[in-house]
């Protein structure tokens, strides 16, 4: 499991879009995301740090 934090997410809306992005992501099974914190939480395997990443950045977002 790896943990981020990620900026700017305000509601609702901005952790389903990270949520479905990291999703996507080849090995990645269990995404959960608490938009108050801006902590993002990945369980799977063979994914790299790299690929989270850009996978926030493609929700329009960063990590910290
Ligand atoms: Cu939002």
């Amino acid at each position: 499991m790896s943990t981020y934090t990620v900026t700017g997410m305000t509601c609702s809306h901005c952790a389903a879009a990270v949520t479905s992005e990291v999703e996507a992501i080849e090995g990645v099974h269990v995404v959960s995301v608490d938009v108050e914190t801006g902590t993002l939480t990945v369980e799977g395997d063979g994914f790299t740090d790299e690929q989270v990443a850009a996978a926030v950045d493609e929700a329009g977002y960063a990590l910290a």
